[in-house]
C-alpha cells in the first residue's frame, strides 16, 4: 500500500493525523487478528466526507495503531495518552434541571458494547458473528420484569416491519456507507437483529456498528427514568455476557468516538428559532460539548425544527458526567430558544 492521496478539501481526522511519516511507520503492521492499517483507514479513504475516518478491528488495534488512534482520541475526546477512564453509574448524582417537556419530544440513552475475546465487527468472521448473536440473544431472552421482551433477527424480517421500526427510530438503518467500507456490513443481514421489551422503551441492536447497542428510550424528558433503566439493563446483560474493556480506554468500540462510556444521551427537541440562528446554536453546543444530529440520526437533517442533541464526549468522563453534559447543554438551548421566541413575537 502506498501513501494515499487525500482530497484537498478533506477535513477528516484521518487526513489530518496520518502523515506520510506515520504511514511509513504503520503500513506493514497488523494486529493479532491480522487487521491491517489499510483496513483501519479504508472507510475514511472511500468516504472523503468522513469526520473521523478510522475504525478498529479488535482491541489490539488500539495498541498496534496507537500512534494514529491516540491522535484521533485526543482530538475527539480531549483524552491524552496519560489519562485513564473511570465509570460512574450512580443516577443519584445526576443534577436534573427540570427539562421543559414542552420542548423535549423524547429522550434516548444508548451504550455500545463488544463481546470480550472476540474481534470487533470489522474483523469478526461470519461464524463468530453468528455465535455472538446466539449467545447475546439467549441472554436477552432470559431478561425479566420491565426488560422482558423478544429478539427479532433481521434475516427473515419483512421489509415493511424493518422500514416501520427504522421510521419509528427503533431500528438501525442498513447500507450505511461508512460502515460498509469499514467491513462492518459483511454477510448482511446474517447475525443482525433487534431485541425489545413490550413497550419498546428498552432495545438492543445486535451486530451493527458495535456488537451490542443497549438502548433505553421514551417520549418526554424524564432523563432519570431513561438512565436508570439503561443502567439496570447494562448490569443485567454484563452478568451473562462479558464485554471488551480496557483500564485506559474503558469499553472498547469499533469507532474511537465511542470508547470509554460508549454512551450517547440524546433528546429530540423542537428549536425552530435557534434553527434559524445556527451561529448562536453552535456557540452553545460547543460550550457544553454537545453534538447536533438530524431527526433520523447521524448524517441526517433536522425536520420541522426538531433536532437530535446529545453529548459529544464519551471517554475520560463518567456516564453521569456524559448525561450531565447533555442535561446542562439542553437546558441552556431551551433558555436561548425561549429568549428568541420572545424577540420574534
Ligand atoms: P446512535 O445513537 O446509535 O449513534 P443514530 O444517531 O443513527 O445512532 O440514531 C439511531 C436512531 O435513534 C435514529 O433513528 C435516531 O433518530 C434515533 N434517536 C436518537 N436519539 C433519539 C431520541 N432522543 N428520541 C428518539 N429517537 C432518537
Ligand atoms: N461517519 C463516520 C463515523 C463518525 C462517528 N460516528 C459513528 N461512529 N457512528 C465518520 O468518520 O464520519
Amino acid at each position: 500500500m502506498t501513501y494515499p492521496t487525500f482530497p484537498k478539501d478533506c477535513t477528516s481526522m484521518l487526513c489530518k493525523h496520518l502523515s506520510p511519516e506515520l504511514f511509513e511507520t504503520l503500513k506493514d503492521k497488523e494486529t493479532a487478528n491480522g487487521f491491517t492499517l489499510e483496513q483501519v483507514i479504508n472507510s475514511g479513504l472511500k468516504n472523503s466526507d468522513s469526520e473521523i475516518g478510522v475504525y478498529a478491528g479488535d482491541e489490539d488495534s488500539y495498541e498496534v495503531f496507537a500512534p494514529l488512534f491516540d491522535k484521533v482520541i485526543e482530538a475527539y475526546h480531549g483524552f491524552s495518552q496519560s489519562d485513564k477512564h473511570h465509570s460512574n453509574l450512580n443516577a443519584d448524582e445526576l443534577k436534573i434541571n427540570g427539562l421543559d417537556e414542552g420542548y423535549i419530544l423524547s429522550t434516548r440513552i444508548r451504550v455500545g458494547r463488544n463481546v470480550k475475546d472476540m474481534p470487533l465487527g470489522s474483523a469478526v468472521s461470519k461464524e463468530q458473528r453468528n455465535e455472538i448473536e446466539e449467545r447475546v440473544s439467549s441472554a436477552l431472552n432470559a431478561l425479566e420484569g420491565e426488560l422482558e421482551g423478544e429478539y427479532y433477527a433481521l434475516l427473515g424480517m419483512s421489509k415493511n416491519v424493518q422500514e416501520r421500526l427504522i421510521k419509528e427510530h427503533f431500528l438501525f438503518k442498513d447500507g450505511d456507507r461508512f460502515l460498509e467500507y469499514a467491513g462492518l456490513n459483511r454477510d448482511w443481514p446474517h447475525g443482525r437483529g433487534i431485541y425489545h421489551n413490550h413497550d419498546k422503551t428498552f432495545l438492543v441492536w445486535l451486530n451493527e456498528e458495535d456488537q451490542l447497542r443497549i438502548i433505553s428510550m421514551q417520549k418526554g424528558g424524564d432523563v432519570l427514568e431513561v438512565f436508570s433503566r439503561l443502567v439496570l439493563a447494562m448490569q443485567k446483560i454484563e452478568e451473562k455476557v462479558p464485554f471488551a474493556y480496557s483500564d485506559r480506554l474503558g469499553y472498547i468500540s469499533s469507532c474511537p468516538t465511542n470508547l470509554g462510556t460508549a454512551m450517547r444521551a440524546s433528546v429530540h427537541i423542537k428549536l425552530p428559532n435557534l434553527g434559524e440562528n445556527m451561529e448562536q446554536f453552535k456557540t452553545i453546543t460547543e460550550k457544553y460539548f454537545l453534538q447536533i444530529r438530524g431527526v433520523n440520526g447521524e448524517h441526517t437533517k433536522s425536520e420541522e425544527g426538531i433536532f437530535d442533541i446529545s453529548n459529544l464526549r464519551r471517554l475520560g468522563i463518567t456516564e453521569v458526567e456524559a448525561v450531565q453534559d447533555m442535561i446542562d447543554g439542553v437546558a441552556s438551548l431551551i433558555e436561548a430558544e425561549k429568549a428568541l421566541a420572545e424577540v420574534v413575537k
